[in-house]
């Protein structure tokens, strides 16, 4: 993981050297090399068996959900370890069958066309020296993170809570490269297309839309660097979407077409799925039908106990540290607190560096347990936006959003 120093001093010339030779090595995932390890993980919910990988390129040890196309978790143990989520250890999810194994980062080009005055066909090079540079600290989570947790269960991939991670998102303003292809003004849509697809020809390829004046705000970035490095290939080498504040489904990778519209967009991705209900958090009772369903969008805020897990042993009478992470969701973190009785009374944790609103926020507390027996911890947010998560959990059948109070069983001693 890079310092903050590290970051500022990495030249774009180093950038392109280092995609060059990337797009030489050339083997990259070959078909034998994503096969699963022998090493297992239990996840704390029924069917929660996973093996254990190493074997992707570019990643370190992961939990794997799926091989083709790749799902693979982050070990929640990482998130203890520091705010932003090294790239070797950062979940991956990819939809369609076929994900390139390799990319020529020299021959790569951004369409950017539709309602434009001048269509433009960047390289790599030109997005990194033509463009202001900036960087952004931001999280990074599927929409059915945590889905594995729903009750009653839902279909679609079954994760813990490790389909998130915090990085830092170098690249260029959205808003930048639309303003030199000069936006026309019917311009109603921005959908960016990547480069992964089906085996099938009838499998709509990989496409998601936000709103031209989303797309205008100066925030959302189209990033060639995280955490300090190129992407990770699994993470969507050599560019990919970052919307600040809003789900991963909008963050696409190997973004090689950019097209502004003049209309709603009825693609499959924005029309059919990824619909939640039009209630807070997203939230239903199982059965229940007659609600509008809108394109998920943005994020809720979450917080998470990172040193200790479910039945943990401590001793009566000692200080435990508690230590953990937080995100506001589209905010940043206003507040974070903790309860050791149930959730009668709370207590403010110490908040840590504020790396930016859309970023991972440590805190801490100490915690002296009091009697024997189980003791439930939990912990919640506020954000900045006043929105604070539920103490009982949201359902909708695609599991999308949750964000309810976690809570840590202990075994006092
Ligand atoms: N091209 C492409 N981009 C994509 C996807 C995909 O299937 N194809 N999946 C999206 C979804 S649903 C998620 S959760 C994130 C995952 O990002 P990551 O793999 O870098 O963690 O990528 C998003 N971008
Ligand atoms: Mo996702």
């Amino acid at each position: 993981m890079g310092s903050e120093s590290d970051v500022d001093a990495l030249s774009r010339r180093h950038f392109l050297k280092a995609a060059g030779l990337f797009g030489a090595m050339g083997m990259l995932g070959g078909r034998a090399a994503w096969a699963a390890s022998g090493k297992g993980i239990q996840l704390p919910f029924a069917n929660g068996e996973r093996e254990l990988t190493s074997d992707f390129p570019q990643k370190g040890e992961m939990i794997l959900l799926r091989t083709r196309p790749p799902m693979l978790e982050t070990p929640f143990e990482v998130f203890d370890q520091g705010v932003f989520t090294p790239n070797d250890r950062f979940f991956v999810r990819w939809h369609l069958t076929d994900v390139p194994t390799q990319i020529d980062a020299d021959a790569f080009r951004l369409q950017v066309r539709g309602q434009v005055g001048k269509p433009l066909s960047l390289s790599l090079r030109q997005l990194m020296t033509e463009f202001d540079q900036v960087e952004l600290a931001a999280v990074n989570q599927c929409s059915g993170n945590s889905r594995g947790f729903f009750t009653p269960r839902v279909p679609g991939g079954q994760w813990a809570n490790g389909a998130m991670g915090c990085a830092r998102w170098t690249g260029v303003r959205l808003k930048d490269v639309l303003d030199r292809a000069g936006v026309n003004a019917n311009a109603a849509r921005v959908r960016f297309h990547g480069m992964d697809s089906g085996v099938i020809k009838a499998t709509p390829e990989y496409l998601k839309s936000i709103d031209i004046d989303h797309a205008r705000d100066g925030e959302v970035m189209l990033a060639y660097g995280m955490n300090g490095e190129q992407l990770p290939l699994l993470n969507g080498f050599p560019l990919r979407l970052v919307v600040p504040g809003w789900y991963s489904t909008y963050w696409v990778k190997m973004l090689d077409d950019i097209e502004v519209l003049d209309k709603a967009d009825d693609n499959y991705w924005m029309a059919k799925a990824y619909l939640i209900p039009d209630m807070p958090y997203a939230n239903v009772v199982p059965g229940q039908t007659g609600f509008k369903s809108v394109p998920i969008n943005h994020m809720a805020p979450r917080s998470f106990i990172t040193n200790l897990r479910d039945d943990d042993r401590v001793l009566v009478g000692l200080a435990v540290q508690l230590r953990g992470i937080a995100f506001g969701g589209d905010a940043g973190v206003s507040r974070v607190m903790w309860s050791s009785d149930g959730g009668k009374h709370w207590k403010e944790a110490a908040l840590e560096a504020d790396h930016g609103k859309y970023a991972f926020r440590r805190w801490n507390a100490v915690f002296t347990p009091v009697s024997r027996g189980e003791t439930v911890l939990m912990v919640k947010t506020i954000n900045t936006k006043g929105v604070e998560q539920p103490e009982v959990a949201n359902w909708n059948g695609g599991g999308f959003m949750r964000n309810v109070v976690e809570q840590t069983r202990l075994t006092v001693a």
